[in-house]
């Protein structure tokens, strides 16, 4: 693949005890050093490699205790310039903190105000928010404050607040893609494919994921759609995966869905599938979502003009 790498900056903030390390060691799937974690001394730097995308990203893991904040906040020139985007990672379980994390946000903002790169884009994760408890009253309480409090306080940037848990993969899966991969050359190519692909078949949501379940690229006619595919896709990879550990070759995973009112006036069935696409020794997974049958006839039948797609746009690559 191309030797030109895109290296992007991304920083992840937040007070002491939020999670960004935890975060980070799940999404390189570390999981046997989550129980082991420690106080991150300072800022750490690690690098995470997307060679799909051919990019690049140093990934600032700034440790939160208040001694480090100061400096982060005192030496802007070495930790907030020509930063991609910043994660700021919010403990959603330690309301006593909820204030002190509000004004750490605010200084951010304050210091980067007057410097934010093209594309860039701040992402809140209101985190911990744990599959056990995230409809909870409180939890979902604590959520609106901190949409509001966060709505007044980054005004002129883009940003998105995400609800994730280290025992939701797919919440941080989808949090790190766009923040890292958005505007990336060639997320932007695939894209392309993307919106060729959707504008033969008229399907509703479709997502394109590489072999580690980020998503290279997405696209959908409606939120809601590309929220459920984007929190199933990394769970019909896994059941994929497990088939194939058996010896059990599986080209898609189908699966047929029924909408409540509330989604859909007009279509209520439909199906959602799970196609795995290895070309030239690259996986990839698609998903799409359809909402009537010759929409999923059509989703088949133009597969292998997509894979030929993607095939010839791996190849313009090398
Ligand atoms: N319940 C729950 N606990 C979490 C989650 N993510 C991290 N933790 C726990 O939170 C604690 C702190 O995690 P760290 O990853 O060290 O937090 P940090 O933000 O890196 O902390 P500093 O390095 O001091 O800034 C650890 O005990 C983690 O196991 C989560 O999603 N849910
Ligand atoms: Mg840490």
């Amino acid at each position: 693949m191309s030797k030109s790498k895109e290296l992007k900056k991304i920083l992840f903030c937040g007070l002491e005890n939020g999670g960004k390390t935890s975060v980070l060691l799940l999404l390189d799937k570390k999981f046997s050093l989550l129980p082991t974690v420690k106080p991150t001394i300072k800022a750490k730097r690690t690098v995470h490699t997307n060679s799909l995308l051919g990019i690049s990203i140093i990934r600032w893991d700034l440790g939160g205790q208040k001694s480090y904040r100061k400096i982060y906040l005192g030496e802007k020139s070495k930790y907030f310039t020509e930063m991609q985007s910043i994660f700021y990672v919010i403990d959603i379980q330690a309301p006593e903190k909820f204030e002190e994390s509000l004004v750490f946000l605010k200084d951010i903002v304050a210091i980067t105000s007057d410097s934010y790169p093209d594309n860039f884009q701040f992402l809140i994760l209101l985190h911990k928010c744990d599959p056990d408890i995230k409809k909870n009253k409180e939890i979902l309480e604590k959520i609106s404050y901190f949409e509001t409090k966060i709505s007044s306080i980054i005004k002129d940037i883009k940003f998105s607040i995400f609800k994730t848990s280290i025992y939701d993969a797919p919440s941080l899966l989808k949090a790190f893609s766009d923040g890292a991969f958005y505007a990336s050359h060639r997320a932007n190519m695939f894209q392309t494919l993307l919106k060729d692909y959707m504008s033969k078949t008229y399907n509703s949501s479709t997502l394109l994921l590489d072999q580690n379940c980020f998503i290279i690229a997405s696209r959908s006619t409606d939120e809601d759609y590309q929220k459920i595919c984007e929190s199933i896709a990394p769970r019909l990879t896994q059941a994929l995966e497990k088939l194939e550990e058996w010896d059990i070759s599986t080209v898609d995973i189908v699966t047929n869905i029924e909408f409540s009112q509330k989604h859909s006036d007009s279509h209520k069935e439909g199906i959602i599938f799970l196609r795995k696409l290895d070309i030239n020794n690259t996986r990839f997974y698609l998903v799409a979502l359809c909402l009537n049958k010759s929409v999923k006839t059509r989703s088949y039948e133009y597969l292998p003009l997509l894979a030929d797609n993607l095939k010839n746009l791996l190849e313009s690559f090398e």
